[in-house]
């Protein structure tokens, strides 16, 4: 007898933003195949878990009749294009998305194997073999992540990404994007040559030609200077770090042919989701529900599917973990409220609650050395009262959990971080601040949840006693203890 394998499957939608005709057929998919769960990712799109060998087939090609695919979702390639996922907060959000999906096309891997393996078996050299200039005979030395970030939100953790574009919005006009480049968090516990790093803003690109070539030749700098002798050492911070900053922009300079213009201003003043309804410029209705850790709950999922049967509004993923049901008219906008209370939705969750994230963990994620999504609901549940003892209830205080180092939950940019270190066990960090512009530290090693909640306690005391005027949890940690 053999192992009896299972697979998860993740889906590429730059973006994050599928019609309700997807959400139909994705729902119909996951109750045929998997676990039937639907995973809400941190990079905007879905996973499927527990596929077995004989279900990954039927299963891919059900997307693909649904213009769903998995291509470039995983490997050293780009992964998910992702964008700030709120239309409410621009009047050209929707051009903005619209880089999303030009990006991910243009970065695309051709090879057609996927094809061939997955859907019809038609073998490779009889499609239109095409030469791949971009990733050559090679791919990239390592995954390479691009998120796209609409200023006054940083719902992206834009710093955390490969290359960030920050959107410069003036008078209703895009003008460009500053290019930010050297983001990532995944470390190695005890391999101190592996670190996470924030990206830099190296300058500023108007036309939409030249951001696209930016952004391709940034890869191709990777392709050619990233590190394949040591995965630990790939991605493309340490090629930043190898080259400095400097070396990299004038070595991007070179390839584009064009010289950056100096970086334009902006201002990052929110992270969370907008939870539930808000209207946008053109008067149409959104509705932001809070999934936790992005696990669609059964009631979600029912309720989900009867608002796609009303063809009433599309499906947008946040990199939160989260969903928007987005461009509702005032008519449809009743018929889901109605919805809502029939599957029990709006219910009140608390402040800290709507800002954590969690990674997936155990059961599934074989590098786990901890739990994540399945327990981080647990230790705000014991962390509540200690908030409500200190009046801390309304404090959107971000808190993140990984089951290792990796950073799947992006813990390390969050005001309370904890990153697994053996069963029942975290690195607790402090210190990031509450937009994703600083990286937290490590406060305490290896604390069970006993000793957490007990530092919480004192540290909670303190911040009310000792804040300065408007000063966000993770501003007073930094500047009392980790500073
Ligand atoms: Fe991740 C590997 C889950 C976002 C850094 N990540 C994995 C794997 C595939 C484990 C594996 O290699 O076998 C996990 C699958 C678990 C499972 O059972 O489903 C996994 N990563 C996830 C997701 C699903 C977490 C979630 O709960 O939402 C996220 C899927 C994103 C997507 O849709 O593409 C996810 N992973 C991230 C992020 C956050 C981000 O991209 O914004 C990071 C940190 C940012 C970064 O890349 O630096 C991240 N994942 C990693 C790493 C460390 C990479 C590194 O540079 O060292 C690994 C391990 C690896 O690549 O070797 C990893
Ligand atoms: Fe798995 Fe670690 Fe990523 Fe969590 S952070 S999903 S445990 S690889």
């Amino acid at each position: 007898l053999d192992k009896l394998y299972s697979f998860m499957i993740r889906l590429r939608i730059p973006g994050g933003q599928i019609s309700a005709e997807q959400w139909l057929a994705t729902h119909d998919i996951s109750e045929q195949y998997g676990t039937g769960t639907l995973k809400i990712t941190t990079r905007q799109t879905l996973q499927l878990h527990g596929l077995l060998k004989h279900q990954l087939r039927p299963t891919i090609q059900s997307f693909n009749v649904a213009k769903l695919d998995s291509i470039a979702a995983c490997g050293d390639v780009n992964r998910n294009v992702i964008v700030s996922a709120h239309p409410q907060l621009s009047p050209l959000h929707k051009r903005i998305h619209d880089y999303a999906d030009k990006i991910s096309k243009l970065l695309l891997p051709k090879t057609q194997s996927y094809y061939e393996v997955f859907i019809d078996g038609e073998k490779i050299y009889e499609r239109s073999a095409e030469a791949d200039p971009l990733y050559e005979d090679r791919y990239l030395p390592r995954k390479f992540k691009i998120a796209i970030a609409i200023p006054p939100s940083n719902d992206v953790d834009l710093f955390t990404n490969d290359l960030g574009l920050i959107a410069i919005v003036e008078n209703n006009q895009l003008k460009g994007f500053n290019l930010v480049i050297g983001g990532g968090l995944g470390t190695t516990h005890g391999n101190v040559n592996t670190f996470p790093r924030l990206g830099n803003v190296i300058g500023f690109v108007d036309t939409e030609e030249k951001t696209l070539k930016a952004i391709y030749e940034t890869l191709t700098i990777q392709r050619d200077f990233g590190n394949r002798s040591d995965r630990k050492l790939s991605r493309l911070k340490y090629t930043v770090e190898r080259l400095t900053v400097e070396g990299f922009k004038s070595e991007l300079e070179k390839r584009i042919g064009f010289t950056l213009e100096p970086e334009k201003p902006y201002e990052f003043t929110e992270r969370n989701d907008r939870y539930g309804w808000e209207k946008n410029q053109e008067g149409k209705w959104f509705y932001t529900l809070f999934v936790e850790h992005g696990v669609i709950k059964s009631n979600q999922k029912a309720f989900l599917y009867e608002v796609a049967k009303l063809k009433a509004s599309n499906f947008i993923f946040s990199g939160n973990q989260n969903l928007i049901l987005g461009e509702i008219s005032d008519l449809d906008k009743t018929k889901i409220e109605t919805l809502q209370k029939q599957f029990e939705i709006d219910v009140a969750v608390s402040a800290l609650r709507k800002s954590s994230m969690a990674c997936v963990a155990l059961p599934t994620c074989p590098l786990a050395l901890a739990e994540a999504q399945r327990y981080l609901p647990v230790l705000v549940t014991k962390i509540e009262p200690l908030l409500e003892k200190y009046n801390l209830n309304n404090e959107e205080i971000s808190i993140r959990m990984t089951g290792c180092p990796n950073g799947c939950g992006r813990p390390y940019v969050a005001e309370l971080g904890f990153v697994g270190t053996g069963p029942e066990q975290y690195n607790f960090m402090l210190g990031g601040d509450r937009f994703g512009e600083r990286l937290n530290k490590l406060y305490k090693e290896k604390q069970s949840e006993s000793q957490i909640l007990e530092e919480l306690d004192v540290l909670l005391g303190k911040y009310v006693k000792e804040k300065l005027e408007n000063e966000t949890f993770g501003d007073y940690t930094f500047r009392t203890i980790l500073n």
